[in-house]
């Protein structure tokens, strides 16, 4: 039977981090739908969270995106999240927006760009310094649209130089976190597009680079799982970037596409010491809103992992391991089913109410007045797109 005082221990020590871009208003190519109550700043970017936070007690961390939350003074932001319950945390670089970096950023051919990419990723670090964050995460948009456009391994040559650089500034509680992904907005060659790129790029690098996994980043039908599991294996997985998609990256609530999927990634999570403090895998959000309310939509996020992640802590280890040795498929696949198939809801409200939090993060949320305050407040909240 499993432990249950050890499954809710093991719960209390996660921690989910929540994207400053998933407050903001964001879209399609074809459509942003503006939302009424959208943050105009930082800021209020941060009292958004610190809803999120308030009602589920797992998210007290935000990640920035650089230049989409540029501030004059960054230790006052950090002072802002502070007095809300919250910590800055990992830093977002951008080098996909600027006119300069047509032909790729870091593996762009001409060095002057790459020294634009290059001072930029720099500026990042700086950042870091004033907002005590720990981890610079790199998605690199680099890449190319056409066979023959530029040479594929000089490229990769290119990048190798230029997050050595980057590296070099880091300080020794810093971490350089390098994302993968299969195509977009390149549409032939993408130079960071699978973990296989990343983690070599990342162990030429040293220790304190890691890989990032997107969960929205692989082609239909890419087992995430096992490459999770590998990347723990060999100490080199940094975090998630946790969302759904159904056909390209969606950047879909994490969960509501294939719950399962996500069971399977966590439970490799908790075979592996992935949830050990000292392994350091950040459990990041990466989502946007384009037609969902954000806050809610948020909070469900940070649920969904959450009732994932309960699931993997339930799996029978010693059972499925005894099965796994003596070669019962059926059996081992019944233990890990066991698990997934347990409704974990009445644990976690449970788990919630023993700890002063409201059974119903999501309802507790919705009587909780936010979302009407902000839509009479926030007048002329952001109307540019994606995050600007
Ligand atoms: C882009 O598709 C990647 O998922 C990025 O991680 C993310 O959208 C970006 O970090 C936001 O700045
Ligand atoms: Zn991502
Ligand atoms: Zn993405």
């Amino acid at each position: 039977m499993p432990d249950i005082a050890a499954v809710k221990a093991a719960l209390a020590g996660q921690r989910i981090e929540t994207p400053s871009w998933g407050y903001g208003n964001s879209g399609t190519r074809f459509k942003v739908f503006a939302q009424a109550g959208v943050p105009r700043t930082a800021r209020e970017k941060l009292d958004d969270a610190a809803k999120v936070h308030e009602f589920t007690g797992i998210a007290p961390k935000v990640s920035l995106h650089i230049p989409w939350d540029t501030v004059d003074d960054y230790a006052a932001l950090a002072a802002h999240a502070a007095r809300r319950g919250l910590e800055l945390g990992a830093i977002n670089s951008n080098t996909f927006q600027d006119d300069a970096y047509k032909l790729g950023s870091v593996c762009h051919p001409d060095p002057r760009v790459r020294r634009k990419a290059v001072r930029h990723l720099l500026e990042c670090v700086d950042v870091m310094d004033e907002t005590g964050s720990k981890d610079l995460k790199l998605w690199l948009a680099d890449g190319t649209n056409y066979p023959g456009q530029d040479d594929i391994v000089a490229r990769q040559d290119r990048l190798a130089e230029s997050l050595a650089a980057v590296y070099e500034r880091l300080g020794d509680d810093q971490r350089l976190l390098l994302e993968y992904k299969f195509f977009e907005p390149a549409f032939y060659t993408t130079d960071v597009p699978d973990w296989g790129t990343s983690y070599l790029q990342c162990v030429k690098l040293g220790e304190r680079a890691q890989v990032v996994v997107d969960t929205g980043h692989h082609a239909p039908g890419t087992n995430i799982e096992f490459i999770v599991a590998l990347l723990l294996r060999e100490g080199k997985l940094g975090g998630f970037d946790f969302n759904s998609r159904f056909y390209a990256d969606d950047d879909l609530m994490v969960g509501s596409a294939d719950p399962f999927q996500l069971f399977r990634i966590l439970h490799e999570v908790a075979q592996n010491g992935g949830f050990a403090p000292e392994t350091n895998v950040a459990f990041m959000l990466d989502q946007c809103h384009n037609i969902e309310a954000k806050i809610p939509a948020v909070i469900r996020s940070v649920m969904n992992v959450q009732e994932a992640t309960a699931k993997a802590l339930l799996v029978d280890r010693e059972a499925l391991a005894a099965a796994q040795r003596t070669g019962d498929v059926l059996a081992a696949n019944a233990v890990l089913m066991d698990a997934y198939n347990t409704d974990v809801r009445p644990l976690l409200a449970e788990w919630r109410e023993e700890r002063g939090l409201a059974p119903d993060p999501v309802a507790a949320y919705a009587a909780s007045g936010w979302q009407q305050r902000i839509e009479a407040e926030r007048v002329g909240g952001e109307q540019a797109g994606w995050g600007a």
